[in-house]
């Protein structure tokens, strides 16, 4: 089934939009940082910071590729998930398959929730520096193999704060459409 009709691209911050869960790009210490993480702190409160110093205290951290669930605190969402995006080193550190990983195992956990509708930022395109072109199609391509497999998510939009990643975004998927 084609999922395409089901992905939405836009411009603005994560923080405002109105979903059941968005995807923070945070590190492995969950504690907090720049960028997305920073922001989703700020606006969510400190219930996110105390949730996931719980889930550092039960195991340790988040690996690489990996995800863990929050509340969404004063957000608008019921759910923040945060996943650890790949640090890009040239793409031979199997950066390609963690940055899927990221896409894959958030919308696993948000399924496992009842999530329907869902918020990524660009994971890794930051201070993590994965070349943006590359990141647009992985995503896409990870989003829209997850959805047409019949996980009950309805809607994943795709929020971007800069251009680049938006018209990198909107000609991936006009490329599977
Ligand atoms: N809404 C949507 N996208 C945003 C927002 C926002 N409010 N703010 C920034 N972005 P980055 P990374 C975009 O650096 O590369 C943190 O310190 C931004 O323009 O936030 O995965 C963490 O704690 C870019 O396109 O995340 C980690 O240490 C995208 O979000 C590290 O940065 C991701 O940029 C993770 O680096």
């Amino acid at each position: 089934m084609d999922g395409t009709d089901r992905i939405e691209i836009i411009k603005g911050d994560i923080t405002k939009v109105q979903v059941d869960a968005i995807v923070n790009a945070a590190n492995s210490s969950l504690l907090g940082g720049g960028g997305v993480d920073g922001a989703i702190h700020r606006a969510g409160g400190p219930v996110i910071l105390e949730e996931c110093k719980k889930i550092v205290a039960r195991q340790g951290g988040c690996k690489t590729g990996e995800a863990v669930i929050t509340s969404g605190g004063n957000l608008p969402c019921s759910y923040v998930i945060h996943t650890v995006g790949p640090i890009w080193n040239g793409g031979k550190k199997n950066e390609e398959e963690k940055l899927a990983n990221c896409y894959k195992n958030s919308l696993q956990l948000a399924a496992e929730h009842q999530v329907k509708t869902i918020a990524f930022p660009n994971i890794s395109t930051g201070v993590y520096k994965f070349p943006k072109d590359l990141a647009a199609r992985i995503s896409i391509a990870t989003v829209l193999n997850f959805i047409s497999t019949g996980s009950g998510i309805e809607k994943v939009l795709f929020v971007c704060f800069e251009d680049e990643s938006f018209n990198y975004l909107v000609k991936e998927l006009n490329t599977q459409k």
